[in-house]
């Protein structure tokens, strides 16, 4: 099959697991068209099955806001032309959904039938995508796409909750690409950030509000009292200044590292201990079970599509919103004993396995197929 995706390039969980998603149907012999504002950053172009068209959008003073939406469904549409695409796949509702459909509909005028299948990953339902301004637009989007799929069973129910959506949603989780599975000896980078002594403990996100950031660095001051510890702290984003704020003042500064965005999310998941995931609201949690695949357990809120993905006293354990005493107890129960830690690590690996690349493409390929016989 020829694939259009359009997603969003950043480190973003959605704009992620659209280019796993893409390179992982390249390698399954598909062509994969990318259409967005620039090259996702996971996206290594070496693959002759892969093309990526950027979506410019010109600077005109008139303009307030700049039209991307006119831009990207005029690029799909020059796209689909020139390359004989065969469908179309959009992850985020907004505006991607919206852009879609006036590409379909530009294309139907031409006589070309391009079916379309839209993939909801949360804060476009949850956050963004149910404020008032944009409601109307999402809802009729969602109901103009040919399939419609979520990321979780959470995202699904919520979606009907919230939006004026008749669609069946079909439920595909996310998934990991291979070479996150297992473990593999990374003993000289870790010395690099913390003593032998020490555990590890990530964080990884786009540090916006509704990841609780000031939880995170509430729960490791709450673990560092314990026992030795290190905090690494990844990813870039509004919240950002406010936690080493708290970091400061609490006077633990000196046992958080910010690393900022990374490329190598995978190398520094590898040395880590406990993932920390105390989100408000998280469809999915990508960055959980990324952690998992790396044997990295746990520690989480039950918002949202986590229950989903973290297994209670299994892969670690899950808290009320904001209740940091439990979540502090939890990652003490798996922190303190070596052969308990070995044990969380050993399930999370194998719990990961059920959300693997092999298992998971082949129901997009199928939907894709449906969409095509329609
Ligand atoms: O977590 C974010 O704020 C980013 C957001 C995105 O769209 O990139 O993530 C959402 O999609 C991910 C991939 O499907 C999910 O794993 C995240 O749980 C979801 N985030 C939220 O629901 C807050």
């Amino acid at each position: 099959m020829k694939i259009a995706i359009v997603c969003y390039p950043t480190f973003g969980g959605s704009g992620v697991v659209a280019t796993e998603l893409g390179v992982s149907l390249a390698q399954r012999g598909h062509e994969v068209h990318f259409i967005t504002y620039s090259q996702p950053v996971r996206l290594a172009l070496l693959n002759p099955n892969i093309f990526y068209h950027e979506v410019n959008v010109p600077d005109y003073p008139l303009f307030h806001y700049q039209p991307y939406e006119l831009a990207l469904s005029s690029k799909i549409v020059d796209m689909v032309k020139l390359y004989e695409i065969d469908i179309l796949h959009v992850h985020y509702a907004i505006p991607h959904a919206f852009a879609g459909y006036m590409a379909k509909k530009m294309l139907e005028d031409m006589g070309i039938r391009l079916p379309m299948v839209t993939t909801l990953h949360g804060t476009d339902i949850t956050l963004v995508g149910n404020h008032p301004n944009y409601k109307t637009a999402v809802s009729f989007s969602i109901n103009k796409s040919d399939y419609v799929t979520s990321v979780s069973e959470d995202l699904k129910k919520s979606t009907y909750e919230l939006f004026d959506v008749k669609k069946e949603i079909h439920v595909i989780p996310n998934f990991i690409e291979e070479k996150l599975n297992g473990f593999v000896s990374v003993t000289c980078k870790r010395l690099l950030f913390a003593n032998d002594d020490e555990r590890i403990i990530t964080h990884i996100s786009n540090f916006r509000k509704v990841k609780r950031i000031q939880d995170i660095i509430k729960v490791f001051d709450g673990i560092q009292k314990k026992i030795p510890a290190k905090l690494m702290m990844v990813g870039d984003g509004p919240e950002k200044r406010d936690a080493e704020k708290l970091a400061e003042e609490l006077g633990i500064s000196d046992k958080i590292i910010f690393f900022g965005n990374s490329n190598e999310v995978d190398s520094i998941l590898r040395y880590s201990d406990l993932f920390l995931l105390p989100s408000e609201t998280e469809s999915f949690g990508l960055a959980a079970l990324e952690a998992m695949a790396c044997g990295v357990p746990v520690i989480s809120s039950n918002s949202g599509g986590l229950p989903e993905v973290n297994v209670e006293g299994v892969t670690g354990y899950l808290s009320n919103i904001g209740d940091i005493d439990d979540m502090v107890n939890n990652a003490l129960k798996v922190l303190t004993d070596d052969d308990v830690l070995s044990q969380f690590k050993a399930n999370a690996i194998e719990h990961s396995k059920a959300f693997s690349v092999e298992k998971i493409v082949p129901a997009y390929e199928a939907l894709y197929q449906k969409a095509l016989n329609i």
